[in-house]
């Protein structure tokens, strides 16, 4: 069984039942797999150099943002480092905005002046992509304190890797957000490694989940291969923050199949270790569920395959062949006496 391959499943004999609906566990199914495509196709056109500059990939951790995002509302912030496209996808950006970010293109979702790392959809809340680790925790701070201040009602999610957990801006927000009981919740993806550094070597106190107890934050853990359970977790944190305005720290044990980037040749674990931990993978996994609940048939998911895959090969020749941003536009990104970025043409995700 090849775990990359959610079209090869058996299976599960005794799939207890959900509360979801059908349609929303069909959703998350799909969602995962569309990522899981969008991603193999990115590897491909980055290994043909048509991508250039950094490309984090999101292979295995699918059931978290998916998961995380299926319960937030439209009001609701997003903001994370910078293994972002699968969080992107979640979110609503169209696959072509994200495939052209990628390539540098002004279609982007950042009108090509961010790539991989530094994805952004103000439209859908998707405040970034960030490439500064642990950086944009501090600006989820400002998120869920301008949604506090202006009674939005909304709430931020804030996904940050493990390897961010010991940056100083980390522990002064947690401080603050619990102090100023802030709508927040910061979900803590720990996939193990910290680019070649396992976590085990460079945290104390695990599990990391403990480092919120010390600002009196709420703290969950999940299984980051499991869909379902994210969600859960996730929902609860966030009706906590919505109706409450506390903050939760949420872990949630992911694993990410690919190097720390497309660039590292990852020798820093054993092929073994790899292979044992596909054996728990997310698409695989839910798909035997669904079949388990009969909710999924093997033609339905074989549709769902080929729809990711021609969605992603849709976004990819869309990028290609999008136009470079003209100089003139890249030297209108400047900012103004006011500090406020001047006002630029949004992309109109109804044309493409
Ligand atoms: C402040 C800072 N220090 C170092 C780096 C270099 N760096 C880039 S990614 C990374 C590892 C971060 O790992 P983690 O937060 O666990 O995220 P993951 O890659 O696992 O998604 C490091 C140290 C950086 N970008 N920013």
């Amino acid at each position: 069984m090849v775990a990359d391959d959610p079209a090869v499943a058996v299976a599960e004999p005794k799939a207890p039942a959900s509360s979801l609906s059908p349609e929303i566990q069909i959703d998350l199914y799909r969602q995962m797999v569309r990522i899981r495509r969008f991603e193999e196709k990115s590897a491909q056109a980055f290994m043909r150099a048509a991508i250039k500059g950094f490309c984090h990939l999101y292979i295995g951790q699918e059931a978290v943002a998916v998961g995380a995002l299926s319960v937030l509302e439209a009001r609701d912030a997003v903001i994370t480092a910078y293994r972002d496209h699968g969080v992107a996808l979640a979110r609503g950006t169209p696959a072509r905005a994200c495939m052209a970010e990628l390539f540098g293109k002004q279609t982007g979702c950042s009108h090509g002046m961010g790539g991989s790392m530094h994805l952004f959809d103000r439209a859908h809340h998707f405040y970034g992509g960030h490439a500064i680790v642990g950086s944009h925790t501090a600006v989820a701070a400002g998120l869920a304190f301008a949604q506090q201040y202006e009674n939005t009602g909304g709430v931020t999610l804030c996904l940050l890797g493990e390897g961010a957990v010991n940056q100083g801006v980390f522990s002064e927000t947690l401080n603050l957000v619990s102090l100023w009981k802030l709508p927040i919740v910061f979900l803590i993806e720990n996939n193990d490694y910290a680019m070649g550094t396992s976590v085990s070597r460079s945290s104390a106190g695990l599990p990391l989940v403990n480092r919120g107890s010390a600002f009196d934050m709420a703290g969950r853990t999940a299984n980051g291969m499991d869909i379902e359970d994210v969600r859960a977790k996730v929902a609860e944190a966030i009706n906590l923050a919505r109706t409450e305005h506390l903050p939760t720290l949420l872990e949630v044990n992911t694993y990410r199949y690919r190097g720390h980037s497309m660039s590292d040749p990852d020798t820093y674990r054993t092929k073994e270790e790899i292979e044992e931990h596909k054996k728990s993978d997310p698409i695989l996994l839910y798909r035997r569920k669904l079949e388990g609940r009969q909710v999924l048939s093997d033609a339905l998911a074989k549709q769902i395959d080929a729809d990711a895959r021609a969605e992603a090969q849709d976004a990819l020749t869309f990028a290609e062949q999008s136009p470079e941003p003209d100089l003139d536009f890249a030297f209108s990104l400047r900012f103004s006496a006011e500090d406020q970025i001047d006002p630029i043409p949004r992309p109109r995700y109804s044309d493409i």
